[in-house]
This record gives C-alpha cells, structure tokens and sequence, in this order.
C-alpha cells in the first residue's frame, strides 16, 4: 500500500508538471482527491488492515496528500495567473496611439450661402418663416395675382399633385400663410425648396431653393425696397458692391424691378462671371401688389409693403464660379468638401 501511495505521489507530480491549464489541472485534482480518486481509495481501504499498519500508512498517505494538495494549490495558482496574463495581453489598449480620425463633414454650400443671406436679414430685423413644400393652388396662385391664364399654372410647368394641390414654385405661398395669419408689422424671409417641370441642365433643375422676404407696415414705400436690398447687396458681395433696378414685370408686385449688382469679380469693368457688362442680375423685386394684400384681410388704403425674391443655387453659382447648377446635388465629396 505504501508503494501504492508513492506510486500516486510521483503520477500527481510527473502529471502536474506538464498541464498548462485550470481544467487539466482539475482533473488530475479529481482523479486524485476526488470521491473515487486514487488517494481516497487507498484510505478508505485502511479499514481492513492491522492497527499498526494502519497507523504507519495513514501517516504515509496524509503526508502524500498534504504533498499533492501543495502541488495542486500552487499549480492552480500558476495556471490562473497565466490564463490572467494571457487575458491582458489579448485585450491590452495602447492608450498612446492617436486615435482614428473622425470624419465631421463640412456644410454644403447651398447650405452656407443660405446662411449667410440669413444672417444679413437677420441683422436688419428680420425672421425666418417655413412652410409646407406641397401647397393649395390658391396659396401658390390665386393669392399671388395670378389668374387662371397665367403661364405658370399649366401642367409642363408645374408638378400637380390634385386639381388643387401642388409641389410649390416659389416660397411666396408661404408669405401668403404669414400675411392671412398676422397683422402688419410684418418682416420675414422664406427660404425652401421649389420644384418646376424643367428639363435638367447647366442651369435648370426641377428642385431648386429661393429665399423670399416681405415687408409689410404703415408708410413703406419704393424707398425702403431699394434702401434694404442696396444694403444687403453690400453686406453679401462687399461694401464697394452697386446696385441698379431695371423694371420687370410679376403678378404679385407692382410695380416690380429686377436689382443688378455690380460684378463682384472685376468691379463693374466687364468680365467672363458678368458677362462683359459689369452687371449681375441678382434677385427679383417690388411693392405688394394690394390685391394680394388684400388676401390677408389687410387694409391696402393703411398698409403698403414690398417683397423680393432669388434663387439660392445662382447667388452660390456667381459666389463661388460653379458653372453647372446639377453639381449641387450629386453629393460628390470632392465637389462638397471645396467649401470648407
Ligand atoms: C407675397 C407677395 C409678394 C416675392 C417676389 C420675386 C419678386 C422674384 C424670382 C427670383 C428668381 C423667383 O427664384 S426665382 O425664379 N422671384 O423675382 N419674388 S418679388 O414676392 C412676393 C412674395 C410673397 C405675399
């Protein structure tokens, strides 16, 4: 029986020297100490023998197992610790490497155009107002003077979602809704989205943006209008920037003006962005036309008001030199990211 037990003393240690991990070092722990391990075998056998061997084996056996009981405790300790080491270098963090770069983007610049027309009118008082893309007719037509025959109202130019709703042509539709809701005084700018049935090109696209303004209040007259867009123009294109007014024609003004800048690029001495003329037409104008005041449930004889008008993508167009307005809308970093 003693050579029994030293037989299991030197299995324990020859085993226990080459396992590498906490579930081998378990099982050798089971096959030893365990319930029907080697070793509790042995003592339960005790029993049958003679008091005095008895006495001699148990002192050999408690000794082989304090001596395995040492080995299995320092080898679970080993184990563990290699298993944790192995653990800290699989998720280790160099917290010294820079980080990976984060992409922020920059503002499209339609975007930034926008925003710098909103600044220069919300410097002079006034506020932004929105409203729905898909509009009633009489919001976009018949409150803004313009009758049944007029041209705009046909189907090649416009996108009718009913006989009387439609995707809105101008940002106007949204002055209507300021004007029947409020009372003078009134002073906002409508930017947004537009849409027209136009066939895609250099300068034509069926989705564009404008942003309006109207003015309305006791004593405003042509004055006003050309004092506000003349300060404007000098506020977006420069303090040296001239303006002219050349009469045109809308339904909803009269009477109604086209305003020229002088060209931003060479001054006014003629070049290729004016064309040679100096000049750059850049938005439309004039005073309310009173029936459409009158849409508002405003008294025309106490209030007189003026409005303006422009395209978004040709102001960023003469801005900045983009010569196809379609470039606007590809969403190519390489065009995008220009602006920065
Ligand atoms: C109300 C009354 C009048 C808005 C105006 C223009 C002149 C104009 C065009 C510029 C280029 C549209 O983008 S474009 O094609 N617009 O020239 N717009 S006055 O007049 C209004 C608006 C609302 C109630």
């Amino acid at each position: 029986m003693q050579a029994q037990l030293n037989k299991i003393l030197e299995e324990a240690k020859a085993k226990l020297s080459e396992v590498e991990t906490l579930a081998q070092t378990e099982e050798i722990r089971v096959k030893v100490l365990g319930k029907k391990g080697q070793l509790t075998e042995i003592l339960r056998g005790m029993g049958k023998l003679s008091p005095e061997e008895r006495k001699t084996t148990g002192q050999m056996a408690n000794k082989v197992r304090a001596e395995i009981e040492g080995l299995l405790e320092s080898k679970f300790a080993e184990v563990k610790a290699a298993a944790k080491a192995a653990q800290f270098k699989l998720e280790k963090i160099d917290v010294t490497e820079p980080g990976a770069p984060v992409n922020i983007g920059v503002k499209h610049p339609l975007t930034i155009t926008m925003e710098e027309i909103y600044n220069v009118f919300m410097s002079m008082g006034f506020s932004i107002v929105e409203g729905p893309e898909v509009e009633t007719v009489e919001n976009n037509f018949d409150a803004l003077n313009a009758g049944p025959n007029h041209p705009a109202r046909a189907m090649t130019d416009t996108f009718y979602i009913t006989d009387d709703t439609l995707l809105r042509t101008q940002t106007s539709c949204v002055q209507v809704r300021t004007l029947k809701k409020q009372a003078p005084p009134i002073k906002v700018i409508s930017p947004g989205r537009c849409f027209r049935c136009d066939t895609p090109d250099a300068t034509h696209s069926p989705m564009f943006h404008q942003i309006e303004g109207l003015v309305v209040d006791e004593g405003i007259t042509m004055a006003d209008l050309k004092g506000t867009l003349d300060s404007f123009a000098k506020q977006l294109f420069g303090p040296e920037t001239r303006t002219k007014f050349r009469p045109h024609h809308f339904p909803f003004t009269e009477p109604s003006a086209e305003m020229d800048v002088s060209c931003f690029k060479c001054g006014g001495k003629g070049c290729r962005v004016c064309k040679g003329s100096g000049w750059i037409e850049i938005l439309g104008c004039g005073m309310v036309h009173p029936n459409v005041l009158k849409v508002g449930g405003i008294d025309t004889e106490k209030y007189t008001g003026f409005a303006l008008g422009m395209g978004v993508e040709r102001v960023a167009m003469l801005k900045y030199g983009v010569e196809d307005i379609r470039l606007f809308y590809e969403n190519d970093m390489r065009f995008i990211n220009q602006f920065k």
